[in-house]
């Protein structure tokens, strides 16, 4: 039996009460810790369990790469052999425990330094709710740092708010903006700063929708576009030559009650190409989109493969020899 507090997780993710990719990541690891704490099966019967339980939670939400990779890394215990069920458990515990402790390093990572660019007098755009942006843009406030951020709305969950709400309690400068006013406010901005969702093979860029636009008037008024994003962000996936699949959410979220007569779509995420990313900022280093494939291969330790994965379990997710 899952343990309903490994549904309650998938429940939340799915309907966004748990949100934004690291976040997902984590929450998706603790789930897989409390279903193999809970196991009260035998040893034969472990694998297909949380194999079970990885499904569920893999169908919470498609687009964040981060999830099928925090869910690989803790796999990968799984699937090793046990000669006890307490044996196997306290494999994935472990696994687990590793993989949230990496990805809250990682933010500190890139707190430090995603700081080091920011400078005194700047004006900051951001979009939606990064944790990643957010680590950055409070460490260089930390040290002193005096700057301005600018955080779009967000439509149509309003995830810029929960950033502007953030930054303000740290006491920065915090101005709200309606997605549309982006490019009326970029003519005065020195960088745009936004998280990731995923980043592709060949360097671009997976996150919330509106996030490619805003790219594309930073490039008219040569503002830099800077990306912060764990290397779990990126996906072994699209090595193997698979789209990353861009959630299409409830239409009531855009509009409820709906205008009869009248399609209404709501693309969550959409892809920036890396052409409009000057940096993204990871916890091992700043690098240029077009390193996004050395991430992948030689530091995530994913292979060229022949064969494109079906899924996860095709691939197996390294934290990175570092820690
Ligand atoms: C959140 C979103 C965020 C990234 C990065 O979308 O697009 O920019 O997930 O966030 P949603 P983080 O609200 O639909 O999940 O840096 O916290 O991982």
């Amino acid at each position: 039996m899952i343990p309903e507090e490994v549904i309650k997780i998938a429940d939340d993710i799915r309907e966004m009460r748990i949100r934004g990719a690291g976040r997902i990541a984590r929450a998706a690891a603790e789930a897989l810790m409390i279903a193999a704490k809970s196991y009260n099966g035998d040893l034969e019967d472990f694998a297909r369990y949380m194999e079970e339980v990885s499904e569920i939670l893999l169908s919470t939400r498609p687009t964040a790469v981060s999830l099928p990779n925090a869910i690989s890394y803790v796999m990968k215990a799984v699937r090793r052999r046990y000669g006890s069920v307490v044996e196997a458990v306290e494999a994935v515990v472990r696994a687990a425990m590793e993989f949230k402790e990496y990805s809250e390093k990682a933010l500190e990572l890139i707190g430090e330094i995603g700081s080091r660019m920011i400078e005194d007098g700047m004006t900051i755009i951001t979009h939606c709710n990064s944790s990643a942006v957010v680590s950055i843009l409070a460490k260089a406030w930390r040290e002193g740092k005096r700057f301005k951020v600018y955080a779009t709305e967000t439509r149509p969950r309003y995830q810029g708010y929960i950033t502007a709400r953030d930054l303000a309690s740290r006491g920065i400068s915090t101005t709200l903006i309606t997605d549309s006013a982006v490019a009326y406010i970029m003519r005065k901005a020195d960088l745009v700063l936004v998280g990731a969702d995923a980043i592709t093979s060949n360097g671009a860029l997976i996150n919330k929708i509106g996030t490619s636009q805003i790219a594309l008037t930073a490039k008219v008024y040569s503002v830099p576009f800077y990306v912060a994003a764990e290397t779990y962000k990126f996906s072994p996936y699209t090595l193997a030559g698979e789209a990353v699949e861009i959630e299409e959410r409830d239409p009531r979220e855009v509009l409820d009650p709906p205008i009869e007569g009248i399609e209404i779509r709501n693309p969550a995420f959409d892809a920036t190409p890396p052409e409009y990313i000057d940096a993204i900022i990871t916890e091992i280093g700043v690098i240029s989109p077009e390193m996004a494939i050395l991430v992948i291969t030689e530091f995530l330790g994913h292979r060229i493969v022949s064969e494109a994965p079906k899924g996860y379990e095709d691939s197996e997710t390294e934290l990175g020899s570092q820690y």
